[in-house]
């Protein structure tokens, strides 16, 4: 069981011996944890009766994971969903509990602690602009997960209104894209669903009004709500990030074509190049990519939420 005390003395407060403070404050190292799950590019481990996120620098380009790593991409992923937690708290509450206390320092920027949820078995996803699958759906049936749209909407255009297009959880491959009452139905209660939808466009919408405030399109999202030990529903994940995101810069949107995702598109790019058949494995990333890459993320983190994203890691560095 987790024996380490809950409350530690900050460094260099209090008036205790630095040895005994400095006894205290060891943490556990990330390889001490256990390690619950793992996807694509994220780990989460138990930290007591709580969890730890981590976001690694591993990044995907269709859907495989490069062997190469991108410097700071977890920190400036983890970053930016605090920024968007403390943006939303008042429209819902969250998972976040600390993004220090009980976080190892060899994770601190790039780790979350936070409260263990009872998942809904949904996916949220809102969509303001056509794209992606939502514009395959549409161009083949002239709807999106079971809502009907305008006629003549072309790739990439603005929607008349954000929509929610919920999807299913797959454990292996894609998620697939369900309409409301089918959403309902997994969830087991309708005014339940009626709640996720209204929350994920209310956080849909305040993030994408402060994005364009910034240059940038909040083309389209994904949310994953869940319930706490007193059954709040909060939400949860990562939110409003490159990797559950599409964000577009602003000044070179062009409606009717595809647009270049705002992080990956070197990437995309250099490996279109390689002749690269987007089957496993995906080739290394040479230097440049990688610089120009990192260079993208620090970039969004910073047009975003108008901080350097070295005050980020100062905030976040072990005392
Ligand atoms: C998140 C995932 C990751 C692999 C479950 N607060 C929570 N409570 C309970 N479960 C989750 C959360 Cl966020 C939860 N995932 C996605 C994240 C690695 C899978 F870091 N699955």
């Amino acid at each position: 069981m987790d024996q380490r005390p809950t409350a530690r003395p900050r460094c260099g407060s209090g008036s205790e011996a630095s040895w005994r403070v400095a006894s205290l404050r060891r943490v556990t190292a990330l390889a001490d944890l256990p390690l619950l799950a793992s996807g694509k590019v994220r780990d989460m481990y138990e930290l007591g009766d709580r969890l730890l996120m981590v976001a690694s620098d591993r990044i995907s380009t269709y859907d495989v994971v490069h062997p190469t790593p991108i410097p700071d991409k977890g920190k400036v992923l983890t970053a930016l969903s605090v920024f968007w937690f403390e943006q939303t708290d008042a429209i819902v509450p969250n998972h976040l509990l600390s993004t220090t206390e009980d976080v190892p320092g060899e994770a601190r920027g790039r780790a979350l602690a936070v409260r263990r949820l009872e998942m809904l078995p949904v996916e949220c996803v809102v969509r303001g602009y056509l794209t992606g699958s939502g514009w395959k759906d549409y161009q083949s049936s002239g709807a999106v997960a079971g809502i009907t749209l305008p006629e003549g909407l072309r790739d990439s255009e603005q929607l008349p209104e954000p929509i929610f297009t919920p999807s299913t959880k797959a454990d292996v491959g894609h998620d697939e894209t369900i309409d409301f009452d089918r959403a309902a139905e997994i969830v087991g209660d309708r005014a339940v669903m009626d709640q996720l939808r209204d929350l994920s466009i209310a956080l849909y919408s305040h993030a994408a009004e402060h994005a364009a405030s910034r240059g940038v399109i909040l083309a389209d999202t994904k949310f994953e709500f869940g319930r706490d030990a007193d059954g709040v529903l909060r939400v949860g994940d990562e939110v409003l990030t490159p990797d559950s995101s599409r964000f577009w810069p602003a000044d070179t949107y062009e409606v009717g074509r595809p647009q270049p995702s705002f992080d990956k598109q070197y990437v995309r790019d250099w490996a279109a190049g390689t002749g690269w058949d987007k089957k496993p494995p995906a080739p290394a990333i040479p230097d440049d990519v990688v610089a120009g890459t990192r260079a993208r993320y620090v970039e969004a983190y910073e047009k975003i939420t108008g901080e350097a994203f070295d005050a980020w890691l100062a905030r976040v560095a072990v005392a």
